[in-house]
């Protein structure tokens, strides 16, 4: 599932990265398309595939819905890298967008994947045969997990709690913002684009929460255990920034553990809800037990 969705959303944003760079050129249309170009896992483009599938979804115009969330999450990249905010050099194992090219362009480039991500998704709802009535609850649901009560304001109370203990519940109001918002989102909308009745979409709202949380809760882990050179990351950024995180609150056992717990609970969901599984608990297992 994930090397396929990886393949499917890869071919969707390499044909926008060709698309931008004709339409702007230079180096704002060269960030641009190294942003996009640069080789992630996926995981959220594979959420939305598999929840899409789950409520009977076929068509491969879903594969533009996985590109749009990968757009945000890819302008969340370039900007958290930043001098301002993580300052780091190294992403997916290639130089962070402000080091290929320069701060200002790489700042630019961010902000402009934001509307690139709402042209991405409006054509995949046309693709898709969407009406306006699904397209703008789409739109809502991916542009409110990457505003102020998601993904901006979890990095907010992130970059705010450095140098600063943070309790178990600041934690996870962090980590359910800056990482789990995207995450539940990607789910939400295979389900919408499914059609899927609002029973449904509620009880895939709940499995991607979870795995959300899961999800960074695994990073934090990995931060701490893994090498950067199987990151394709800088390692161990957590305790040079003397962040809170799972780890240093918990330790790294009771974290994975904590992961684990949410994972199974979020397949309990799906199971308690009737819905097709499979696919969705593969990548839960993945979520948590991944090595990079
Ligand atoms: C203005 C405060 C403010 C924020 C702007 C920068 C930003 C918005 C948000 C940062 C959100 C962020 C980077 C959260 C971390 C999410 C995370 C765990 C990223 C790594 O995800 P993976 O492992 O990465 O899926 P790949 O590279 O595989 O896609």
């Amino acid at each position: 599932m994930l090397a396929e969705a990886r393949d499917r959303v890869d071919a969707r944003l390499e044909a926008w990265a060709i698309r931008l760079e004709r339409r702007r050129g230079g180096a704002d249309g060269g960030a641009l398309a190294y942003a996009l170009r640069s080789p992630g896992k996926r995981v959220r483009a594979a959420l939305v595939l598999a929840a899409f599938r789950a409520f009977g979804g076929r068509s491969t115009a879903i594969d533009g819905v996985a590109a749009a969330v990968e757009t945000v999450h890819a302008y969340s990249l370039v900007h958290d890298d930043l001098p301002c905010m993580d300052d780091d050099d190294l992403r997916r194992g290639r130089p962070t967008t402000h080091r290929a090219f320069d701060v200002p362009t790489a700042t630019r480039a961010g902000l402009l994947l934001v509307p690139v991500a709402a042209e991405v998704l409006g054509e995949a709802a046309s693709d898709l045969s969407l009406g306006s009535l699904e397209l703008g609850r789409m739109a809502r649901v991916l542009f409110e997990a990457g505003g102020v009560n998601g993904m901006v304001g979890g990095q907010w109370l992130d970059l705010e709690a450095e140098r600063r203990r943070l309790d178990h519940d600041d934690l996870i109001a962090v980590h359910r913002g800056k990482t789990g918002a995207l995450i539940e989102a990607s789910c939400v909308l295979g389900a919408l684009a499914a059609r899927a009745a609002d029973r449904d979409v509620e009880i895939l709202a709940g499995f991607g929460a979870d795995v959300g949380l899961a999800f960074q809760i695994a990073d934090d882990v990995l931060d701490a255990t893994a090498t950067s050179e199987v990151l394709g990351k800088t390692a161990g950024k957590d305790t040079a920034l003397e962040k809170s995180t799972y780890v240093s609150v918990l330790g790294v056992d009771r974290a994975r553990a904590e992961a684990g717990a949410l994972a199974d609970k979020a397949v309990a969901r799906l199971r308690a809800g009737g819905c097709e599984t499979s696919a969705l608990a593969a990548l839960a297992n993945y979520i948590v037990n991944r090595t990079s």
